[in-house]
């Protein structure tokens, strides 16, 4: 039994970038059941539950203390009747049988065991249940036509699903860094996604890359992309340009240097680390690399600090940040610009700590973005 006056209340801002979420999460039994419970949502097209639960986990990872009763989460926001109900079950009963249920449903293991391979996204992965493709041996006997990013992450599927270490991304950032010096010196290669924002393993591992001197970047990634290909780091490559936030969320009416903005996704082969620097006259009986999921974005220096933030992550943050400023400051932010709607001007910016500025927040270090 809990005295009154013993219940630690919290008190939480509503957006998530006004909150400092560190990677030291005193709920995660609460938070792991609720993003289980947003990814379902996601993988079954339902992107609005999904971030409904997202902003709810978020709400929980920025607490300084473990939840120990409903009574404490009395006027926290984004915490709606049914995350509330799921960590009421957890509080009460150790488990949420919503979300037992959900994690031994054959469809949630089947769109996640589809979904892991790189190039398979929920519609696909639908489908194919539609079609009774449950697992990878389904598929591989269905027949099912596989595009080029389907076919490496299948066959790369193992190591995809194996998260990537610190020191593995340390490795490709050298690597990276080679290349790009190679082919443009001056050029500057910065790691993005949650390795920046602190993390010790990721699922990929990120990076931005400028030069300081504006429009010497245009034409880089293709020299990148010749300098890996010809060294044999690669098992896969796709340049595109980057269309995501123009479209979703930009400001509307792209201008020319848009154009310039372009993403690699890629496999990385990489040498395991015993082999690194090792040149073997006999083959092992193992095998000497593993494949990594590499992003390499190419942004000019003007754009810089925006892709920076945008880049660095969390998803949840970036939509947060996105959400205030429209909402609550009627400005666009995109990963190429911030425009301010009521001056009919873009505001420019050098660093994240102006961006931040702009949009009338506290500066938020990216080790405090783990929302
Ligand atoms: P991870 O890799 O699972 O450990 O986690 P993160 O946080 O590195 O996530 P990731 O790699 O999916 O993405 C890194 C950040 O980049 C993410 O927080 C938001 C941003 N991002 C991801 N995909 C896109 C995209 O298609 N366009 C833009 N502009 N940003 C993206
Ligand atoms: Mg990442």
């Amino acid at each position: 039994q809990i005295n009154e006056a013993e219940v630690v209340l919290f008190s939480v801002p509503s957006y998530a970038c006004q909150r400092r979420t560190t990677l030291d999460n005193h709920n995660v039994t609460l938070t792991d059941a609720l993003s289980l419970l947003a990814e379902n949502a996601e993988l079954s097209d339902e992107d609005g539950r999904g971030v409904a639960f997202r902003r709810a986990a978020a709400v929980l990872k920025a607490l300084p203390a473990p939840v120990t009763a409903m009574s404490q989460l009395t006027g926290l926001p984004c915490l709606g009747d049914h995350s509330l109900r799921v960590i009421k079950d957890i509080l009460e009963n150790e488990a949420s049988d919503e979300v037992e249920s959900t994690k031994q449903s054959d469809r949630f293991k089947a769109l996640k065991v589809l979904t892991g391979i790189f190039g398979v996204g929920s519609k696909t992965a639908d489908r194919w249940i539609r079609d009774g493709i449950h697992n990878l041996h389904q598929l591989q006997e269905s027949g099912a036509t596989l595009n080029r990013a389907q076919q490496a992450g299948l066959e790369h599927y193992d190591d995809l699903n194996q998260q990537v270490t610190k020191a593995e991304a340390d490795a490709i950032t050298e690597i990276v860094q080679e290349a790009v010096v190679s082919v443009l010196p001056g050029a500057q290669v910065v790691l993005t996604g949650g390795f920046r924002r602190g993390k010790q393993t990721g699922h990929d591992v990120d990076f931005l890359i400028t030069h300081p001197e504006e429009g010497r970047e245009v034409g880089l990634m293709p020299k990148v992309v010749f300098w890996l290909e010809s060294q044999g780091f690669l098992l896969y490559q796709k340049t595109t340009r980057n269309s995501y936030l123009e479209v979703k969320d930009g400001p509307g009416r792209p201008s020319s240097n848009m154009d310039r903005f372009e993403r690699c996704l890629s496999i990385f082969k990489l040498a395991k680390k015993e082999e690194r620097g090792i040149k073997l006259t006999n083959p092992p009986a193992h095998r000497r690399w593993r494949a990594v999921r590499v992003d390499l974005v190419v942004s000019p220096i003007s754009q810089f600090a925006f892709a920076l933030l945008g880049w660095t992550g969390s998803k949840l943050f970036e939509r947060e940040l996105r959400r205030w400023a429209g909402h609550e400051k009627a400005m666009s932010l995109s990963s190429h610009a911030l425009y301010d709607n009521k001056q009919s001007r873009y505001l420019r910016a050098a660093s994240e700590e102006e961006i931040f500025a702009h949009l009338g927040l506290e500066y938020i270090p990216p080790s405090e973005r783990n929302a």
